[in-house]
C-alpha cells in the first residue's frame, strides 16, 4: 500500500482509530505524530472494544511497528499503564514492536495542574480542555524550555532540567493560579522510576521510516483530534495546541512531504464537537439527543457528552482544502438510518451574506446560521451491509452529493464500529 495520512477532518471522534485499525493490514508501520492521551482512539474487534489514547492504533496487528512521532506529547505514566493493559491481553508481547522517537515532549505534572487550574480560573472562557497538561507541554515545547523523552533517561540531565524550570513554574501555580507548589524530589523520584521502563522504546522515527521506506515497507500516519482543532487553521483559539492536520505528519516524524501518497480525511455523517468553541450547525434539540444517543457520542477520554449537529459542508471543505485529501472516509452512518430526512449545511449566511468559504474570524464564524439542504433518509438498517452497491439509493445519493460538494472522493463507508462493518468502495 501506499504511505497513507489518516486525519480528522471535523472536531474530532470520527472514528479514526477505526479506520487506522482497518489500514494497518496492508503497512508496515503506524505513527502518531502530533497530540497525546488526549486522544481517545475507540477500535473494536469482534465484540471486544480498546480505546487508546497514545499508542498507535496498529498495535493489535501483531508484527506492525507502532512509533510515537516527535511531534507527539507523552504522559510517561499513562504510556506505562496503557503498555500494562495492552500486555495483559495479549497484545505487544515483543517490546521492539513499538519505538518513541527521543525528541518527544514530556507532559510533567506540572502541565496538568496549570492546564487544569487555568481552565477553572478561566471560568466562561475556557476551552474545554481535557486536563491533560496537552496546551502548557506544547508551550514549553515552542519556548524551548521542554524535558524531551531521551532526557528523562538521562538522570543528571532529567535533574539539571527540572531544577532550573521548576521554580518558575512553582511561582506560576502559586501566584498567579493560587495552587501548591510541586516537589522537585517528589516528581524526579516519580519520573526516574518510569525511565527505566521506558529505555527499551527509545527510537528515532525520522532514520526508522527512512529506512523502512528504503525497504520497500510503507507507513500508515494516524493523526488525532480533527482539522478544525488545528493550532493554525482550527477555530483558534478553541483548538488544541498540535498540527492536527496533514501536514504535521511531516513535521512530527521528520520525513519530507513527497514520501505522502495519500490523505485521507476521516468524517462522521453529521458532526459533534466536544470542548467549547463555536459549531454553526449544532442542535440543541431533541435532534441534537438523539444523535448523541444513537451515535453514543461521549468523550473516549474524558466521558464528556459531546455536542451533536449536522453535517457541514463548508467545515468540511475547509479540511479537504488543509489537508489536500485525496479521499473521504464517512463513518457512523448506520446513525442517521431512522431519520425520515436529514439536513446538510452548504453554506452559511452571516447578516445578508452568504458564505461558502469556512471563516477564519471567529467573530464571523459565531455569527453564521446555517443554510440547510434537506435530503431523503433511507430508514432501514444498513449496519450488516457488506457491499457498496447494496447499500440503498438514498445512501448513495446522499454520499455522491457529499463527493460533488466537497469535489473530493468517498472512498470508505463505515457502518458501525466493527472492523466487519465497513465498505471500501471499489
Ligand atoms: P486539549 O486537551 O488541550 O487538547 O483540548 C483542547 C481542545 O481540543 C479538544 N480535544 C478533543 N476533541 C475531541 N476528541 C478528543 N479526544 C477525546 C475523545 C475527548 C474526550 O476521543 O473523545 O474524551 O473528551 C479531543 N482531545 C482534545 C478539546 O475538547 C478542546 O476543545
Ligand atoms: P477517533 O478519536 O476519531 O478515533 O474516534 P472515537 O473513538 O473517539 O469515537 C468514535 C466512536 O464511534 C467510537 O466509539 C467508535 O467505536 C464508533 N464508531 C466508529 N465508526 C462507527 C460507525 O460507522 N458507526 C457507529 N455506530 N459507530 C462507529
Ligand atoms: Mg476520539
Amino acid at each position: 500500500m501506499a504511505n497513507m495520512i489518516i486525519v480528522g477532518a471535523q472536531w474530532g471522534d470520527e472514528g479514526k482509530g477505526k479506520v487506522v485499525d482497518i489500514y494497518t493490514e496492508f503497512v508496515q508501520n503506524v505513527v502518531r505524530f502530533q497530540g497525546g492521551n488526549n486522544a481517545g482512539h475507540t477500535l473494536v474487534v469482534g465484540d471486544e472494544k480498546t480505546v487508546l489514547h497514545l499508542i498507535p492504533s496498529g498495535i493489535l496487528h501483531q508484527g506492525k511497528r507502532c512509533i510515537i512521532g516527535n511531534g507527539v506529547v507523552l504522559d510517561p505514566k499513562v504510556f506505562l499503564e496503557e503498555i500494562d493493559k495492552l500486555k495483559k491481553r495479549g497484545y505487544l508481547q515483543d517490546d521492539q514492536q513499538l519505538m518513541v522517537d527521543g525528541a518527544v515532549n514530556i507532559i510533567m505534572p506540572y502541565h496538568k495542574k496549570i492546564d487544569i487550574a487555568r481552565e477553572v480560573k478561566s471560568g466562561a472562557k475556557k476551552i474545554g480542555t481535557t486536563g491533560r497538561g496537552i496546551g502548557p507541554t506544547y508551550e514549553d515545547k515552542v519556548g524551548r524550555r521542554g524535558i524531551r523523552f531521551a532526557d528523562l533517561l538521562k538522570p543528571e540531565t532529567f535533574r539539571r532540567k527540572l531544577k532550573e524550570i521548576l521554580p518558575e513554574k512553582n511561582f506560576f501555580l502559586e501566584n498567579y493560579l493560587g495552587e501548591e507548589p510541586l516537589s522537585e524530589e517528589a516528581i524526579a523520584e516519580e519520573y526516574l522510576g518510569y525511565a527505566e521502563r521506558l529505555r527499551v522504546y527509545l527510537g528515532r522515527a525520522s532514520t526508522t521510516l527512512d529506512q523502512a521506506i528504503k525497504n520497500g515497507e510503507s507507513i500508515l500516519f494516524e493523526g488525532a483530534q480533527g482539522s478544525l482543532l488545528d493550532i493554525d487553521h482550527g477555530t483558534y483559539p478553541y483548538v488544541t495546541s498540535s498540527s492536527t492536520i496533514a501536514a504535521g505528519a511531516c513535521t512530527g516524524t521528520g520525513l519530507g512531504p513527497k514520501v505522502i501518497d495519500e490523505i485521507i480525511g476521516i468524517s462522521k455523517a453529521y458532526v459533534t464537537r466536544v470542548g467549547e468553541g463555536p459549531f454553526p450547525t449544532e442542535l440543541n434539540d431533541e435532534m441534537g439527543k438523539t444523535l448523541r444517543a444513537a451515535g453514543n457520542e461521549f468523550g473516549a477520554t474524558t466521558g464528556r457528552p459531546r455536542r451533536t449537529g449536522w453535517l457541514d459542508i463548508v467545515a468540511l471543505r475547509d479540511a479537504v482544502r488543509t489537508n489536500g485529501l485525496t479521499g473521504i472516509a464517512l463513518t457512523k452512518m448506520d446513525v442517521l438510518s431512522e431519520l425520515d430526512t436529514i439536513k446538510v449545511c452548504t453554506a452559511y449566511r452571516h447578516g445578508e451574506q452568504i458564505i461558502e468559504e469556512f471563516p477564519q474570524d471567529l467573530d464571523v464564524l459565531s455569527a453564521c446560521t446555517p443554510i440547510y439542504e434537506e435530503i431523503p433518509g433511507w430508514q432501514s438498517d444498513i449496519s450488516g451491509l457488506k457491499h457498496y452497491a447494496d447499500l440503498p439509493k438514498q445512501v448513495r445519493d446522499y454520499v455522491a452529493k457529499i463527493e460533488s460538494w466537497t469535489d473530493c472522493p468517498v472512498v470508505l463507508l463505515s457502518v458501525g464500529p466493527r472492523r466487519d462493518q465497513t465498505l471500501q468502495r471499489s
